[in-house]
C-alpha cells in the first residue's frame, strides 16, 4: 500500500533497525521502545490488522508464531526469562499504524493489567 509506513519499512524503502528478515516478514526495533527489547514483527504483505486475517493467512500466522518469534526470543536472550506479545487491533485496541504488527517486548518484568 503506497501510503503505509510499515509497507515502506517492510520492503526496505525506509530504513529500520532490522533484527530479522525473510521473504514474508521483517522484524525491526520500535522507534519508541517500551522495554529494553521492543521488536515489531510485520508481514511484508499489507494486512490492516488481525481482524482481517483469514484462512489463507494460516501459513503466515504459523510462520510468525512458530518460527520467527521463538527464534527472535532465543536470539535476544529473553526466551528463558519470558516476554510479552501484543497485537493492538483497531481503535479501541490502541492500534496507531494500520498494518498488522506483533509487538515483542522483553528485558524487564511486565505488569498487568496493561493501560
Ligand atoms: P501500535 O500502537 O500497536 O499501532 O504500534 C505502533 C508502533 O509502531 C509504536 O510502538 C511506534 C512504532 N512506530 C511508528 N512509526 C514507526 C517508524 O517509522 N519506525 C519504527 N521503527 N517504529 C515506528
Amino acid at each position: 500500500m503506497s501510503d503505509c509506513i510499515f509497507c515502506k519499512i517492510a520492503n526496505g524503502e525506509i530504513k529500520s533497525e532490522t533484527v530479522y528478515e525473510d521473504d514474508t516478514v521483517r522484524a525491526f526495533r520500535d522507534l519508541s521502545p517500551q522495554a529494553p527489547e521492543h521488536i515489531l514483527i510485520v508481514p511484508k504483505e499489507h494486512i490492516a490488522n488481525i481482524a482481517e486475517f483469514n484462512s489463507e493467512d494460516g501459513e503466515l500466522a504459523a510462520h510468525i508464531f512458530t518460527e520467527v518469534i521463538p527464534k527472535l526470543a532465543r536470539d535476544l536472550n529473553i526466551a528463558g526469562k519470558g516476554f510479552r506479545l501484543v497485537i493492538n487491533t483497531g481503535e479501541d485496541g490502541g492500534q496507531t499504524v494500520n498494518h498488522l504488527h506483533v509487538h515483542l517486548l522483553g528485558g524487564r518484568k511486565m505488569t498487568w493489567p496493561p493501560g
